[in-house]
């Protein structure tokens, strides 16, 4: 009987210690990774087919993103003058899950690379820093990115 009432108390100190655990990992996830953003890469969306499943994403200074390659055949890569001064060129590699961490603030404009004429195309704002929006305005866009760009930039 001792021992049964032994094995018991152990039980629920493995189970106490076990939920603490799980409630300290849960939180610590939620707090330090709460302003972080998923955008998907996808061959289809709804009707729009070639898309990021998000075309903007506000963000904090020293937040990251990280796109998911959900579909196959896409990439992320900045746009030539469509980054805040300092900033150097990054493009990812095809099919690949992809994470940047941005650290100066701004407007980042981005497309991947075979389907930036099919209107694959987004915008990361960091820091809610509008100033080189007139860099991001004068970018040549290429083919259905041309016709997206307009309204995404009045909705930055
Ligand atoms: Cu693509």
């Amino acid at each position: 009987m001792q021992k049964v009432k032994l094995s018991m108390t152990n039980i629920v100190r493995k189970i106490a210690i076990i939920v603490t655990t799980l409630f300290s990992v849960i939180f610590l996830n939620t707090s330090s990774f709460a302003d972080d953003a998923t955008v998907e890469m996808l061959n289809k969306q709804g009707k729009e087919s070639m898309v990021y499943s998000q075309k903007i994403v506000k963000i904090n200074v020293g937040d990251k993103v990280f796109w998911k390659a959900t579909s196959k055949g896409h990439n992320v890569e900045f746009i030539k003058g469509g980054v805040p001064e300092g900033v150097d060129k990054f493009k990812s590699k095809y099919n690949k899950d992809v994470e940047f961490k941005f650290d100066v603030p701004g407007i980042y404009a981005y497309w991947c690379t075979p389907h930036k004429s099919m209107g694959m195309i987004g915008f990361i704002i960091v820091g809610d820093d509008k100033s080189n929006l007139d860099n991001i305005k004068s970018i040549r866009y290429s083919g259905k990115s041309k016709k997206l760009v307009p309204d995404l930039i009045n909705s930055l």
